[in-house]
C-alpha cells in the first residue's frame, strides 16, 4: 500500500502564486530562538568551568551524561583498544576518506607571497598555524568520525602544534572508537571525553587537564552552539569557526531528475535532526509528485524515520517557473548544501552566488561530500553562506603581512606618506617619514 504524499505534511508551494511576504515566509528557517533558559544554563556552565576547571567538568559529566569519569583524557590503551576493535573495512574507509580530504585541502592551501610595490619596497604575506586549536566532535544523536576527519585533516595540514579534541563519553565511559581512530589518523592524540557546553568551556578557558585553545571548531547541539557563541564574545574566551545552525539542503531538480535519488538526498539531510531544513525546487509538477511519493516509500525503511518525519514537517517543495528562477531563490536562501539535479548542471554553476557546497548532477549525492569526495562538510548554515565559507586549511591559520624598505624605497614612497599624514593632521606620523627622507637625501 502506498500512503498518499499529502500525509507527509510538506508545505507545497507555487512560488509565482506567492506575494512578497509569503515568499519571505517560504524561505524562512524554522525559528531558532535560543531559549532564554538554554542561554542561562550555558552561562552557568561556563562560569562553573571557568572557576572550578576539571572538578566542574566532572560534575557536569555526572549531571548530564550520568557517568563518573576520573580520567577525562583518552589514554594510550583506549586508543589501541579502539583501533584493534574496529572492523578492518571501517579503518580502511576512514583512511581512504582522510587521504582524499587531504589531497583536496592541500590543493586549496593559500600560499605566502611577496611583491615589490615600489623600487626598494617589498611587501609580503606569510602564514602561521594557529597554535592552540580545539575540535568538537558530537556524538549525541550519532557519533561522527567523519567530523573528526573534516577538522583534524586541515588542522594537521596547517601545522597546528597543539590540537585537542573533545567528544562526549558513551554510557560506559569510553569514547567512540571510530572517532578515536579518525582523530589519531590526523595526528590528534589529546582527546577528552567531554561533551556539551562543558567541553566548549574547558577548551575556551582551559582546565587542569584540558589546555586552553585560541580557536574552537565543530558542530554540535543547541547547548554546544550557544556555548560557542558565548565564549566567542567573552574577553577571556576563544574564537570560533562559524556560527552553526541546523543542517540544511536545497535541491533544484528538473523533469529529467531521478525522483528516488532526489528523495534519498532529501532524506539524508532530514535524518540529521528534527530541525534539519530540506527544500525542493522544481519547474516540473510531475517530478515534485514523484519525489514526494518516493520520500514516503523510502521513509518506511529508515531507522531514523521519526527524526526525518519531524524535519520534513517544516520542509518545502516549491514549484518554480524556470531553473533560472530556482537559482535566484537559492541565492537568496544561501543553503549550506545545494544539489543541482539538472541535465546540464555544470552550465548553471556560474549563476550560483551563495552556497556552502554544491553537488552537480545526478551522481553527486550530498552524502559523498559528507564523507569522502574530498570537500569539507563543516559549512555555513542559516544563510551565512552569503558571506562566509566552509572550513579549510586557512581556517586554522593566521596570515601576517611584512614590509621591508631600503633607502631607495623610502625615497620613492616617503613623500606620499608625508602628504597623507599632513592631510590627517598627524604630525608624528609625518615626522617619522620626513626624518628618514632627510637622512637618505640630505
Ligand atoms: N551533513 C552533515 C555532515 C555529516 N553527515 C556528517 C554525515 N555525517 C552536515 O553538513
Ligand atoms: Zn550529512
Amino acid at each position: 500500500t502506498c500512503t498518499p504524499p499529502e500525509l507527509l505534511n510538506w508545505n507545497r508551494l507555487d512560488w509565482n502564486a506567492l506575494d512578497a511576504a509569503q515568499r519571505e515566509q517560504a524561505l524562512r528557517r524554522p525559528a531558532q530562538v535560543t531559549q532564554a533558559t538554554t542561554a542561562a544554563a550555558v552561562a552557568a556552565i561556563l562560569d562553573e568551568v571557568r572557576r572550578d576547571g576539571d572538578a566542574a567538568v566532572r560534575a557536569c559529566t555526572r549531571r548530564f551524561d550520568g557517568i563518573e569519569l576520573d580520567d577525562l583524557a583518552v589514554d594510550v590503551d583506549e586508543f589501541s583498544a579502539a583501533e584493534s576493535g574496529l572492523p578492518r573495512s571501517l579503518r580502511d574507509a576512514i583512511d581512504e576518506a582522510a587521504a582524499r580530504i587531504a589531497s583536496f585541502h592541500i590543493a586549496g592551501m593559500t600560499a605566502a607571497y611577496s611583491l615589490e610595490t615600489a623600487p626598494g619596497v617589498s611587501c609580503e604575506r606569510i602564514l602561521r598555524p594557529i597554535r592552540n586549536v580545539g575540535l568538537y566532535v558530537p556524538a549525541g544523536s550519532a557519533p561522527l568520525p567523519s567530523t573528526a576527519l573534516m577538522l583534524g585533516v586541515p588542522a594537521q595540514l596547517a601545522g597546528c602544534p597543539n590540537v585537542v579534541l573533545c567528544t562526549p563519553p558513551r554510557r560506559d565511559g569510553s569514547a567512540d572508537p571510530a572517532v578515536l581512530y579518525a582523530a589519531r589518523r590526523c595526528g590528534v592524540t589529546r582527546v577528552y571525553k567531554i561533551g556539551g557546553a562543558q567541553a566548549i568551556a574547558a577548551m575556551a578557558f582551559g582546565t587542569g587537564s584540558v589546555p586552553r585553545c585560541d580557536k574552537l571548531f565543530g558542530p554540535g547541539n543547541a547547548y554546544v552552539t550557544e556555548a560557542k557563541r558565548q565564549v566567542a564574545v567573552a574577553d577571556d574566551g576563544a574564537a570560533i569557526d562559524m556560527p552553526a545552525g541546523p543542517s540544511e539542503v536545497l535541491v533544484i531538480a528538473d523533469a529529467g531528475a531521478n525522483a528516488s535519488f532526489v528523495a534519498a538526498d532529501l532524506l539524508s539531510q532530514a535524518e540529521h535532526g528534527p530541525d534539519s531544513q530540506v527544500l525542493l525546487l522544481s519547474n516540473d509538477d510531475a517530478l515534485i509528485d514523484a519525489v514526494m511519493a518516493e520520500v514516503e516509500l523510502q521513509l518506511d525503511a529508515l531507522p531514523r524515520a521519526g527524526i526525518a518525519r519531524q524535519a520534513l514537517a517544516s520542509s518545502r517543495a516549491i514549484r518554480v517557473a524556470s531553473i533560472a528562477q530556482a537559482l535566484d531563490i537559492s541565492n537568496r536562501y544561501a543553503p549550506e548544501h545545494l544539489i543541482l539535479a539538472l541535465r546540464d548542471a555544470r552550465a548553471w554553476l556560474p549563476q550560483v552566488q551563495a552556497a556552502g557546497s554544491v553537488f552537480l548532477g545526478d551522481w553527486a549525492p550530498e552524502a559523498l561530500g559528507d564523507y569522502c569526495s574530498g570537500t569539507n562538510h563543516v559549512l555555513p548554515t542559516s544563510g551565512a553562506a552569503r558571506f562566509s565559507s566552509g572550513v579549510s586549511v586557512a581556517s586554522f591559520q593566521v596570515s601576517i603581512t611584512v614590509q621591508e624598505v631600503n633607502p631607495r624605497g623610502i625615497a620613492a614612497i616617503g613623500p606620499c606618506a608625508v602628504e597623507l599624514a599632513s592631510a590627517e593632521g598627524l604630525d608624528a606620523h609625518r615626522m617619522a617619514v620626513a626624518l628618514r627622507l632627510q637622512a637618505v637625501a640630505p
